[in-house]
């Protein structure tokens, strides 16, 4: 399970619905050019927390079709909706997943033994592991040192998408339970967890830019640090860019320059302005 993961988006088309021709070009172009070890479906990246139960089971099945056995996948079930996390994982659990991923229940002012609940009883009665996805800034929940080795004790539970500029807790963590899995969420920081001894990451920007993220990791394992910080500054000049310009947005723009339907984003979000579209395009041309 270790390696680098895509936060895969999904194609919608301009009425919210999902594209299935679309979504299985952006799983190829993941596999056969970006080259991941993996790919994280409906995530953040997947506008997860914007589309119905149903979408939910068709994107997963979408996407094991087309995946097979070819790349691992990991699925994020997390839901305020406990019944729907615990079916989510059921499904993907029959339907071959390799492990789910679930986010900390959030909006609501959850205390930790509510937290420790929610994950214990998604996992009930399913035969899978799971990895916290853990991503303060979006959801308020910051766990501590002592909380996460709670979680991990329910041997299930194999690890965490570490979502977060804590460079102490992520210390920490890694020396604390070296035998869990441990993923960097934030790609612009990647070199810096990669120091860390990470096991591996999680990342929507791995959409288009997924072979130098692969680079990056690999020369930082091997202790080529200098070449490692050179293409994390180039990453970084692009992370800036699309995030200056749309996040989601601005991805499914430069996948499309490559022959990708990545369609549209869904409500509330809003679609590129003709002008950010052009940059989008520009910003492909110079970094794919
Ligand atoms: O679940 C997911 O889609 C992710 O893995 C999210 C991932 O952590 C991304 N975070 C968000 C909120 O999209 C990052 O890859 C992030 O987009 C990137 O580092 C740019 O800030």
């Amino acid at each position: 399970m270790k390696g680098l993961y895509t936060a895969l988006m999904c194609s919608f088309d301009e009425q919210g619905n999902v594209n299935e021709k679309g979504l299985r070009e952006i799983v190829r172009y993941n596999i056969e050019v970006s080259e991941v070890d993996g790919l994280y479906v409906n995530g953040s990246t997947g506008e997860n927390f914007l589309i119905s139960t149903e979408q939910k089971k068709q994107i997963f099945e979408i996407v094991k079709d087309e995946v097979g056995d070819q790349v691992k996948l990991i699925a994020q079930v997390g839901s305020l909706n406990i019944e729907e996390a615990s079916d989510l994982a059921k499904f993907v659990t029959d339907l071959g997943y390799d492990a789910i991923s679930a986010v900390t229940p959030f909006y609501y002012k959850f205390d930790f033994e509510e937290i420790k609940d929610y994950y214990n009883t998604i996992l009930e009665g399913v035969d899978t592991q799971l990895i916290i996805y853990s991503i303060p800034a979006l959801t308020g929940v910051n766990m501590n040192l002592e909380q996460f080795g709670e979680l991990f004790e329910n041997e299930k539970i194999i690890g965490v998408k570490f979502t977060a500029p804590d460079f102490f807790l992520l210390e920490r963590l890694r020396h604390a339970f070296p035998d869990k899995l441990i993923y960097s969420g934030f790609d612009e920081m990647l070199l810096s967890a990669s120091v860390l001894n990470v096991d591996g990451a999680i990342g929507s920007t791995f959409n288009v830019n997924g072979k130098r993220a692969k680079q990056i990791f690999t020369l930082a394992q091997g202790g080529k640090i200098d070449e490692a910080r050179e293409i994390q500054k180039v990453t970084n000049d692009l992370i800036e860019e699309i995030l200056n310009n749309g996040l989601y947005q601005t991805i499914k723009e430069m996948l499309k320059t490559q022959g990708v339907n990545a369609g549209f984003v869904r409500k509330p979000m809003k679609q590129l302005t003709e002008e950010r579209a052009i940059k989008a395009r520009e910003l492909a041309k110079k970094y794919l």
